[in-house]
């Protein structure tokens, strides 16, 4: 029995990453005076590491090795981080990024049909309503019963980490529940927790592996409760 529907944000619910993240990275680094730019080409490669911080870190790591001798390294990186939310926020809540296709009509559906709603993601909680206000309204946040975000959990994806503090939460087994991804990170994360997985790739994931989803569809556009129903019946029981 489906009793909820547990979201990722970026790339899932909305496309946030090549035209919201990524110039808001791009913003942060030009305050602090660094002459980096993440082109698109090279944040389709960042995005290999989920989290902000942990994607700078990666950046640095790889092509400016002598910033991470710096003795503040991790302050900076923080800072860089919180500018960068900064940056997100203010474009997010401008109403800038849309939802896909298909998201705010399955989101209202499943409430009319009484499904719990729940929110998975690695990035920080305050990108999720800057983004979700604007799109779906004042009480967008009271849609979602638990939202699992940013740094709540050590690891970040692909570790189940996220979906196991969010069930947990949910205080539902896996079997029960249906997750939405966009990305191998994702899917490697919800999969690891036991969840049936739809699968929505967005263009910097499109020709990952999905192995393991239940279903990859273009968009959520048209996607109806009873097919949702029966994939959670053949799902994989709970971890
Ligand atoms: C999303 C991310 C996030 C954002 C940045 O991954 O990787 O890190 O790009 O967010 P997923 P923060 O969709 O798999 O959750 O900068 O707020 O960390
Ligand atoms: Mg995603």
């Amino acid at each position: 029995m489906l009793g909820a529907l547990i979201f990722d944000v970026d790339g899932t619910l909305a496309d946030t990453e090549r035209d919201g993240h990524r110039p808001a990275f791009n913003a942060a680094f030009r305050e602090a005076g660094l002459d980096w730019e993440w082109d698109e080409s090279l944040y389709g490669e960042l995005l290999e590491v989920t989290g902000g911080k942990e994607r700078i870190a990666h950046f640095v790591a790889r092509h400016r090795p002598e910033f991470a001798m710096l003795p503040d390294y991790a302050e900076r990186v923080a800072a860089l981080h919180k500018a960068k939310t900064r940056h997100y926020t203010r474009l997010a809540a401008s109403g800038a990024i849309p939802l896909r296709p298909g998201v705010a009509h399955l989101l209202a559906e499943a409430r009319a049909a009484g499904l719990r709603l729940a929110v998975a993601t690695t990035t920080t909680p305050e990108n999720v309503s800057a983004l979700l206000v604007p799109a779906l309204g004042p009480d967008a946040m009271t849609w979602f019963e638990i939202i699992g975000a940013g740094d709540v959990v050590p690891s970040k994806k692909p570790a189940p980490d996220i979906y196991l503090w969010v069930l947990e939460r949910l205080g539902l087994p896996a079997s029960a529940c249906l997750a939405f991804e966009d990305s191998e990170n994702g899917l490697k994360s919800s999969l690891g927790a036991g969840l049936a997985t739809v699968v929505t790739p967005c263009d910097y994931t499109r020709g990952q592996d999905f192995a393991g989803a239940t279903a990859v569809l273009e968009n959520l556009d048209g996607l109806a409760l009873p097919r949702m129903q029966k994939w959670v019946s053949g799902a994989p029981t709970a971890v």
